[in-house]
């Protein structure tokens, strides 16, 4: 590769129950980026979004599904497709929700920033970033996450907890992903936190975050409590150190 735009590039993206958004989203993927090859990682989602993911692959080979069997979180979801995307020949990983939350008008900035970075995030807590559509609550618990975060893991990023995301494969290569504790909310600081160990740059360019289109969150109390305390035990293997 010799420069980010002859990169050949994969896209993740996680999906339980997204069979509305997945339908439209993966159109205006291909349209956004004609040569990425998307992954559907989907658990099995009673509401058929693999049915749905299926037939859009027969007529786009560069549209796959990747079924798993349960719903085992997200984090477990993510690194089954971080593991798949290391073994595979693609220089880069773009992963974002199915929701919007992520918009596909992003993926050409996120692309150009690789230029200087090993991973790029669409940061929603830069100058120019930010987030429609959600309550008051809710944006108090992603304030306080990402404050718990940059302390306890000593990232400097702005928004550690932003799944959407540009990853360098070279890159991610060097993260033993089999000493990723999180299978849940907590796998974007903790990957994060690993990458920055291992050397890597971080950039992050400003989206603005809409709430979701269709259907409902998967995030739940005891989902945030769980993410509290992996990035808690992803922490005292720093203070180890
Ligand atoms: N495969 C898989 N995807 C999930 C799981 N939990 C959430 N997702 C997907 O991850 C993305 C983010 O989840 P979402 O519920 O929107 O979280 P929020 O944006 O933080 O409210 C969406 O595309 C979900 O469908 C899971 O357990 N397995
Ligand atoms: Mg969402």
């Amino acid at each position: 590769m010799s420069n980010v735009h002859d990169a050949q590039i994969l896209i993740s993206i996680c999906t339980y129950n997204e069979k509305e958004n997945i339908q439209r989203l993966l159109p205006m993927i291909r349209e956004a980026l004609p040569a990425a090859h998307i992954m559907v990682v989907d658990d099995n989602s009673p509401d058929g979004t693999a049915n749905v993911v299926r037939e859009l692959s027969q007529f786009d080979q560069h549209i796959e599904l990747f079924l798993r069997l349960n719903k085992e979180g997200l984090g477990a979801a993510q690194l089954a497709s971080f593991r798949k995307a290391c073994e595979s020949s693609f220089d880069f990983l773009i992963n974002m929700d199915a929701d919007f939350s992520h918009h596909p008008r992003y993926l050409p900035s996120l692309i150009a920033a690789m230029e200087t970075a090993d991973v790029v995030i669409g940061s929603r807590y830069v100058p120019g970033g930010g987030v429609q559509g959600w309550p008051w609550t809710r944006q108090l618990m992603s304030f306080l996450v990402n404050l718990y975060s940059r302390t306890l893991l000593g990232i400097q990023a702005r928004d550690t907890s932003g799944a959407y995301r540009c990853y360098r494969l070279e890159t991610l290569r060097q993260v033993p992903l089999d000493q990723v504790r999180s299978r849940g909310y907590a796998f974007q600081e903790e990957i994060l936190f690993r990458l920055v160990r291992a050397g890597a740059r971080v950039v992050e360019v400003p989206i603005l975050f809409e709430d979701r289109q269709h259907g409902q969150s998967k995030i739940n109390w005891k989902v945030a409590l769980v993410a509290l305390w992996d990035m808690f035990c992803v922490a005292t293997e720093r203070l180890r150190r």
